[in-house]
């Protein structure tokens, strides 16, 4: 009997160990880590090569997150990280995948492996097929998979049938080349990986100050006065970052967190890049840390904000800069008649944060000129994801503390190149006058009405309104939320395609055909024509920048990405101007249709190979507030209300110091003490008193939205320092539980921290 494919992995008997969570980061541990990774992946040969050139001026971008390297000092041992050296052990593993596995072992039978497993399995090396019907995948030739999509795509009733995913390790000529073939073919179907991510922050940032990026750069952070780190944890997923907020530390500068959980990251650290941070106590990071409920955070803001004009109030023209607010804000009348009926008290119950320590907070804002908040996921994945960042903008504009040295806004990003692709034209609205620019350079018509984002998509699927799923790079079925229904929506499907470097669920949950496309890494040489090229990339804080692979590709069949864009337009688009080939032969090519489309790239080719490459223009960083009003908007935001009825929590997904989103490099939680397992649910003590539970048993949880029963069982619980009626699980163990249908207003990003959730004792 044919054994049934699992979108989800089998649940396995763990030894799950819990130890107390460490309290410093980084240091020794880190080092001996980063070596073990290396090693266990890498030839000795490959180790050192790779060490030395990570984030160097001519080496690799790191594939590990956007965070920026300095401009000037970069430590000589490359500027790496622990968790950047896990990701290019996992990149450049000496291990392989060859048609022998896939012959050997059935997508059934593959589906039944951990993630763990099946990333540990290798890199891909051919292009493999799963025909109609067939339970093993196989072997089969570029130029036969080109054909076999583009014929696919020529088939569909309309171009709209089709959907264009992209992941955000892609580089900026790739995903250039990639929007122009996915636009040329007609449509604008392209959800990224950033709708689930950042988007809540795009959306905020353009309508409040007018672009979609952060303001600062890094070297702000080293003359602000306070840094306010809200709903992120550095110390696990941006390790290079800590080194900035120390430094920023020695030059004076105090830092509040805002997190429903002590991120040991943010605690203290010992700086790993030099010896003297592995020895002594570390550097103290954390002024104050204010343990906010999850979603807690308007309520906390506004009560700072409600302190700061009673302040302002009793000692008028000394708290908020009102020539700043005079000159570049709008809406600030309405904003302060709103915040005037705010009651703090109420606030205060709201995020679960006592009046005092909301007083401590205002004190060092209203002590403090200049300011700078850094954010992620803890704040973007809510309902109220876009406010959450509004609230931000207010407080910040409150202050005058943008568009000046040392303050500003720092949405720290996460895929190495997610903005980037962003600049590029990976959206599924692009602006008009983007679009006019690629009908005048590459002469025809893009498509203008808007395409699906990434939980439209889905739907879309799901309703066999789009029949061809195309991914470049990325685990979309596992990235996603509600497992079980993406699964159905992608098996819906005519054809799933992956541009993939490494084996994961989404090559198994398939639609009838599906293809493996394998593709160069960042730390491999790419060659084209017999020349060695370069890739560029965005980071975090708009630089633009070289990045240059070393190694010796994993197999002789992989092809860069740009080229296998270049092959599928040619196979797929009859008419096109473009000389697809011409322009991969030299990338330079791409980088100059770049440089002739997008604002901002003036000279690409000179400026992108300067040490560290250069700066993209960026409004908000010159005070220049590029919105409908023309200048930068305060906004009132609604305080979120959580009715938790008995019995339900308010639950957050999360990473553990052992993945890189749906990648697993090991099965620990070092910082939060937790072992060899991930399905583990992290709980207040007296929440699991209440439920006469314990530490250590098991328990399935549940969630019921629009009355859908989603059940994830068998979950170990922790009991942990988080605030009462809120549980912290891993991504992606936990979305099966996300609702498809529960996302941020305006932005669609998936609520992934704010499931509600009930639970049973596992009777397994
Ligand atoms: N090693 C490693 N590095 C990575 C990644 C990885 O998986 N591994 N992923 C990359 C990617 S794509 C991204 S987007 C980033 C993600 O970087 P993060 O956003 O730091 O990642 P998460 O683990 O989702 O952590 C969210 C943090 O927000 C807190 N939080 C959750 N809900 C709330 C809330 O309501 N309010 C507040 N104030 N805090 C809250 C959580 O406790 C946690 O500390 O990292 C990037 N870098
Ligand atoms: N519940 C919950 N869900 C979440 C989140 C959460 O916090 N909670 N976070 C969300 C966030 S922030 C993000 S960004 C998404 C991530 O969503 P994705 O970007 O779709 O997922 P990744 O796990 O980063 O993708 C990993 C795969 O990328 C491929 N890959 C790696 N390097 C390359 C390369 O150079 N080229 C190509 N072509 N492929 C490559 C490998 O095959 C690997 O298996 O997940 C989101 N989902
Ligand atoms: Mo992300």
């Amino acid at each position: 009997m044919k054994k049934p494919i699992s979108p989800t992995p089998p649940i396995e008997e763990e030894k799950i160990k819990i130890g107390a969570p460490k309290t410093t980061a980084a240091g020794i541990p880190a080092v001996v880590s980063s070596v073990k990774h290396l090693l266990g992946e890498l030839t000795i040969g490959n180790c050192v090569k790779t060490v030395f050139s990570i984030n160097q001026m001519n080496g690799f971008d790191c594939p590990g997150c956007a965070w920026p390297d300095p401009d000037d000092h970069r430590s000589g041992i490359g500027e790496y990280c622990e968790n950047g050296a896990k990701a290019i052990a996992e990149e450049a593993t000496s291990k392989r995948i060859t048609s022998d596995f896939f012959k050997k072992n059935s997508v059934a039978e593959l589906s039944q492996w951990s993630d763990f497993q099946l990333g540990k399995s290798g890199r891909l090396t051919h292009p493999m097929i799963l025909r109609e019907g067939s339970s093993h995948y196989e072997e089969i030739s570029w130029d036969d998979a080109f054909a076999h999509i583009g014929s696919e795509l020529n088939q569909l009733d309309s171009p709209n049938e089709a959907i264009f995913y992209t992941s955000g390790r892609t580089s900026n000529e790739a995903a250039f080349l990639y929007q122009l073939f996915v636009r040329e073919y007609g449509t604008n179907n392209m959800p990224d990986c950033s709708n689930m991510c950042h988007e809540s922050s795009g959306v905020a940032l353009s309508e409040t100050v007018g672009i979609g990026k952060g303001s600062v750069r890094l070297e702000d952070f080293y003359v602000t006065d306070l840094i306010i780190v809200i709903g992120q944890n550095p110390g696990t997923n941006h390790p290079r970052m800590l080194s900035a907020l120390q430094k920023a530390k020695q030059n004076g500068a105090k830092i509040i967190t805002i997190n429903p959980l002590p991120e040991t990251g943010l605690i203290k650290f010992k700086n790993p890049q030099n010896v003297s941070g592995w020895i002594g106590g570390g550097t103290q990071l954390t002024d104050l840390f204010l343990q906010v409920n999850i979603n807690g955070d308007v309520a906390l803001l506004k009560a700072i904000m409600k302190l700061l004009l009673d302040e302002e109030e009793k000692k008028p023209g000394t708290v908020f800069d009102h020539d700043f607010i005079n000159q570049n804000t709008h809406g600030f009348e309405n904003f302060i008649e709103e915040l005037k009926k705010a009651n703090v008290e109420t606030l205060a119950k709201d995020c679960g944060i006592s009046i005092s320590q909301i007083h401590q907070a205002t004190k060092l804002i209203l002590e403090n000129k200049k300011l700078i908040v850094c954010w992620a996921m803890g704040l973007t994945q809510h309902e109220n994801g876009v406010n959450n960042i509004q609230e931000v903008v207010n407080l910040l504009l409150l202050k005058g503390s943008i568009g000046k040295p040392g303050a500003g806004t720092c949405p720290v990003r996460g895929h190495s190149n997610v903005q980037g692709d962003r600049t590029m034209g990976i959206w599924e609205k692009p602006k008009p006058a983007f679009l006019d620019k690629l009908k005048e350079n590459f002469q025809f018509e893009p498509p203008r009405e808007h395409g699906y984002d990434t939980v439209e998509a889905i739907k879309a699927m799901s309703k066999g309104k789009a029949k061809i799923f195309f991914a470049m790079g990325g685990n979309f079925l596992s990235a996603t939320p509600d497992t079980e229904f993406t699964a159905k929506a992608l098996q819906n499907c005519k054809m799933t395609v992956q541009v993939s470097t490494k084996l994961n669920r989404s090559h198994l949950i398939t639609g009838k055909t599906a293809i493996i496309l394998p593709c160069l890494g960042r730390t491999e040489l790419d060659s084209q024509n017999g020349q060695k090229q370069f890739v560029s990339v965005e980071n975090s804080m708009g630089i633009v920048h070289a990045s240059r692979g070393s190694l010796t590709p994993a197999s002789k069949h992989l092809l860069s990405e740009p080229a296998i864009v270049a092959k599928l337009a040619t196979a797929t688009l009859k008419n096109s101007k473009t000389n697809w080939n011409h322009l991969i032969e030299d990338y330079d090519r791409i980088r100059e249709a770049i440089q002739n489309t997008i604002p901002g790239f003036d000279d690409y080719n000179r400026r992108v190979r300067n040490d560290g490459g250069f700066y993209l223009p960026n409004g908000a960083r010159d005070g220049d507030f590029k919105t409908k009003t023309g200048k930068a908007n305060f906004t009132t935001n609604p305080v979120p209300k959580h009715d938790l009825k008995n019995g339900e929590f308010i639950m957050m997904t999360i990473r553990t110091h052992d993945q890189f989103n749906t990648t697993i490099y090991g099965l620990d939680d070092r910082y939060r003490g937790i072992y060899n397992g991930r399905r583990i649910v992290m709980m207040n003590v007296e929440d699991i008193k209440e439920a006469n539970l314990k530490a250590g048993e098991f328990i399935d949880l549940y969630n019921h939205h629009e009355g859908v029963e989603r059940v994830a069982p068998h979950f170990m619980i922790v009991e942990y320092d988080i605030p009462r009626k809120c549980m912290a699980t891993y991504f992606p163990e936990a979305n099966v539980l996300v609702p498809i249908n529960q996302y941020a207003r305006k932005s669609h990003t998936p609520a992934s921290k704010q499931v509600l959730v009930t639970f049973k004792r596992n009777t397994t």
